[in-house]
């Protein structure tokens, strides 16, 4: 029989090591503000770069020790740290080695804390039977569980804050122009396309800006700094591109914006006709804001990132049009680098075919994604099933 969830005042110790770029800390940080703010549990989140996080967060001041932040205390997690009393749960973001004397301090406490590894997101199938499985520490008698988010029910599910979709709802029908003004632009025109870009660095950009700049209607191409930028610097000819420059070239209008705060971005996904986003968070983002995506999976060793793209594709495209399906795996496929699929220039003329179709079925997608639990639910319920279970010595 499934246990009553009561995780209200639990404490937390969330562990994150910013290996590169901003998806361990984004999902780190947007997984300890909901379990503050929406299951009433107290988080400590240990973070070994402060400066990254300062990136998606502006307010965070690098050089504290502690300070808190939305409910949340964020701690400065160096060599000499000293994290005092475990928490009654421990979660280890993506694999990260908790410091050896905490692990030593865990197994001190009665119960011992739900030790979680928070794995990354995939939609490939072995996830599944993967999900849940404890490994016990090969010394200590201490448990780790293995905790993976997912597109199913036998997943952990998706990161959604519970009030995500009615702020994404109140957005696009009362702020659109008024975001549109913010950033110093007029009301999209009739056929006009918006198109956000976060992408690591990629050999398909140019034929994609060759395509929008000969395209016959006009798109508007939105950039925040990042690693993408120097390309599109060197594709418009100039010798570098920061906030706020705007070049036009054909049909195609380019736009730099500052990297935003990550409720910033979320913005900017909810108000593009079409996203280009990259690694784990800005795709679940890109899903929640229910409007078209192109996914740039994170590269990995002998292309496993390739598996990666064509399990996500293929559950997305499972009930989208034929047409309109081959134009999204070609698109992903092109900006991924899997050899054979068609070029930009063709992968365009599909998109603007078939807007409508890969426009509604974005909105289908996010609210079949919505109707199961989030990921912070299904955590806390895992979690509290595991301290019960200890409980009663099961
Ligand atoms: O930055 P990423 O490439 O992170 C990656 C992936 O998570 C990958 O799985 C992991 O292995 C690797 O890091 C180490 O992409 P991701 O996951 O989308 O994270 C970007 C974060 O930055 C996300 O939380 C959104 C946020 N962001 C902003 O806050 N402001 C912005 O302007 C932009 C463009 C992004």
């Amino acid at each position: 029989m499934k246990k009553m969830v009561v995780a209200t005042m639990r404490t937390w110790d969330i562990f994150c090591s910013v290996i590169d770029n901003y998806g361990d800390i984004g999902v780190s940080w947007r997984l300890a503000r909901s379990l503050a703010r929406e299951q009433g549990a107290q988080v400590r989140l240990w973070v070994d770069d402060l400066t990254a996080f300062q990136r998606i967060r502006p307010d965070i001041r690098p050089e504290r020790a502690q300070q808190s932040c939305d409910g949340v205390i964020i701690c400065a997690w160096r060599p000499d740290m000293s994290a005092g009393r475990p928490a009654d749960v421990v979660v280890e973001a993506f694999g990260c080695t908790l410091p050896e004397a905490y692990v030593a301090d865990m197994a001190t406490r009665l119960p011992p804390p739900v030790w979680i590894n928070l794995e990354y997101l995939s939609a490939e199938s072995w996830v599944a039977a993967h999900h849940g499985l404890p490994s016990p520490h090969p010394q200590l008698p201490l448990t780790k569980y293995f905790f993976f988010p997912g597109y199913t029910g036998q997943t952990g599910g998706l990161l959604r804050e519970r009030d995500v979709l009615a702020r994404r709802a109140h957005f696009v029908q009362h702020e659109l122009d008024a975001y549109w003004q913010s950033l110093g632009l007029p009301a999209p025109v009739a056929g006009e396309w918006r198109i956000s870009l976060f992408a690591y660095e990629n050999p398909a950009l140019g034929e994609l800006l060759d395509a929008w700049h000969a395209s016959s209607e006009p798109v508007t191409l939105l950039v925040p700094e990042g690693r993408i930028l120097p390309q599109v610097a060197s594709w418009l000819s100039k010798p570098d591109l920061h906030a706020g420059d705007a070049a036009r070239r054909g049909a195609l209008e380019v736009r730099v914006l500052p990297f935003a705060s990550q409720d910033d971005y979320d913005r900017l996904l909810w108000a593009c006709d079409l996203n280009f986003v990259r690694g784990e968070d800005s795709c679940v983002r890109a899903q929640w804001a229910a409007r078209p995506l192109v996914w740039q999976a994170y590269p990995q060793a002998a292309a496993a990132h390739h598996d990666k793209l064509d399990a996500l594709l293929a559950i997305y495209t499972a009930s989208l049009e034929p047409a309109a399906a081959q134009v999204l795996t070609d698109t992903w496929r092109r900006w991924n680098g899997v050899p054979g699929a068609p070029d930009m220039a063709a992968c365009w003329a599909g998109w603007q075919a078939h807007r409508d179709a890969l426009s509604g079925h974005a909105m289908t997608w996010q609210a079949r994604l919505a109707v199961q639990p989030g990921l912070v639910d299904t955590l806390a319920e895992f979690v509290e099933n595991k301290l019960l279970s200890q409980a009663e010595g099961v």
